[in-house]
């Protein structure tokens, strides 16, 4: 039994009606996830075993850089192993140990490579005690490091693997700031400080060039550290900076991110939140002068209720929440973004996203109410009706039509899956938010050394 009284992070909670009871599982459901994700995972076993992803439809393997950096199997083994999948699990991680190499000549995306590989290695070190996995990780976050060699602090968003040349100087705060997690618990596994001190330095950095409203942009120069897009907004290219500030804050106990946080969360709840007919959703507005330049949410956006239901912030999360499933029901599965004005969509694609189910799964965590149960029983069925192909799952061209894609992402199985099958498992499947956190791929990473 879990203790009755759940303990959340110490830092920011004081208004959370803790739930005082543990959230009840629902077991049927949970094994119909199994099921899914197994059916999923044969479908990569048997069409792209050893590359980076499945393309659904085609049956073909898909290798993000020409040469495989097994992108499915190192996010998926977390997943595999909490499901209690253990052959699949052991299989994973035998490829991994056996074939995962990164002295490559490959121009990589940092921030790509860090949530999904170095995350998915991390915590598969924890979950399995594995060394070589911890000896990949440092291997890898050894090659990341020089991105961070720029007059700023702040990374660059591409590194050669092998040959140490970074470029791509315009970046964004979520490519810039989703490094503390991972580089953190790499210095305490590795006892090595450097990792988390680079990270840290360049989320401070970009934090110190927020507005005078508190808010950050869209796209800065990593070299000059002049902000090239104004427009601030909870959405792709920002929303991990803000997650990380949070978790860092929780993670590794340290007071500077809970400060960063707070300040930026006060500024996002002042200028950026907007209380509009169709609900509570969170705009694109000017980060000078606050004015509201856009009224777009997306499924992307759909983090932002977990994360504020983390901070402690449940009666925000719950209105969030409730817009975000508004957003999924008039679909009949979420589009990638909308006017909520208007509630048409901007861009029609479903990408098989996690978000909506990770904040219904934090909330259930965190308050125990049956209906975000209800809700992930709705994200299942349509996940299933809509996505569910012979041999895998498929992303959606358009959520109208219900025109498929040939493409399934390794977060299909971090995260989607994964979020959905511990919405239903008892929960001791993982002691959340007690004794893990999620990076923003969902791996989760424990919070004691
Ligand atoms: C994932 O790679 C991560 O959750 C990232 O933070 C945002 N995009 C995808 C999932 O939608």
């Amino acid at each position: 039994m879990r203790p009755l009284t759940r303990i959340l992070p110490p830092l920011l909670c004081s208004a959370v009606l803790i739930a005082q009871t543990p959230p009840p599982a629902d077991a049927p459901m949970a094994a119909q996830v199994r099921a899914e994700a197994l059916h999923a995972w044969q479908g990569y076993r048997a069409h792209a075993w050893g590359h980076d992803e499945l393309r659904p439809l085609s049956l073909q393997p898909r290798d993000w850089y020409g040469k495989s950096l097994l992108m499915t199997p190192v996010d998926a083994l977390d997943t595999l192993i909490l499901m209690g999948l253990k052959d699949e699990a052991e299989d994973a991680r035998k490829l991994i140990d056996a074939k995962l190499d990164f002295d490559q000549d490959l121009r990589v995306k940092g921030f790509e490579i860090n949530i999904r590989l170095l995350g998915g290695l991390l915590s598969g070190y924890q979950l399995t005690g594995d060394p070589k996995l911890l000896a990949l990780a440092k291997d890898l976050g050894d090659r990341l490091l020089p991105a961070f060699d720029t007059p700023t602090g702040m990374p660059y968003q591409f590194v050669n693997l092998k040959t140490h040349k970074a470029d791509g100087a315009v970046s964004n705060p979520a490519e810039i700031g989703t490094y503390l997690l991972e580089f953190g618990v790499l210095s305490r596994l590795t006892k090595n400080p450097v990792y988390y001190a680079k990270a840290k330095a360049a989320s401070t950095a970009l934090f110190e060039r927020r507005s005078k409203l508190g808010l950050v942009g869209s796209e800065i120069n990593v070299e000059t550290g002049a902000w090239t897009d104004r427009s601030s907004h909870i959405s792709g290219g920002i929303d991990s900076y803000y997650e990380y500030l949070l978790k860092a804050s929780i993670l590794f106990d340290d007071a500077d991110c809970a400060r960063m946080w707070k300040e930026s969360l006060a500024a996002l709840n002042a200028h950026v939140a907007d209380e509009a007919p169709t609900g509570l959703w969170y705009a694109t507005v000017d980060m000078d002068t606050g004015k509201r330049t856009a009224t777009e949410f997306g499924s992307l956006d759909a983090f932002f209720p977990a994360t504020l239901a983390l901070a402690g912030d449940l009666d925000r999360a719950a209105k969030l929440q409730a817009s975000t499933f508004k957003m999924w029901t008039a679909f009949g599965i979420e589009p990638e973004e909308i006017d909520y004005t208007t509630m048409k969509p901007l861009d029609t694609h479903y990408m098989l996203r996690p978000e909506a189910i990770e904040s219904a799964y934090y909330l259930h965590t965190l308050t125990g109410d049956p209906k975000y149960l209800a809700m992930g029983r709705t994200y299942f069925a349509s996940l299933k009706a809509r996505c569910r192909t012979k041999a895998a799952y498929a992303a959606l061209k358009d959520v109208t039509t219900g025109a498929q894609l040939d493409d399934m992402e390794s977060f299909f199985f971090a995260e989607t899956l994964k979020y959905l099958y511990l919405l239903f498992a008892p929960p001791q499947t993982l002691d959340f938010p007690k004794g893990f956190v999620f990076n923003t791929e969902a791996h989760p990473f424990r919070r004691s050394w």
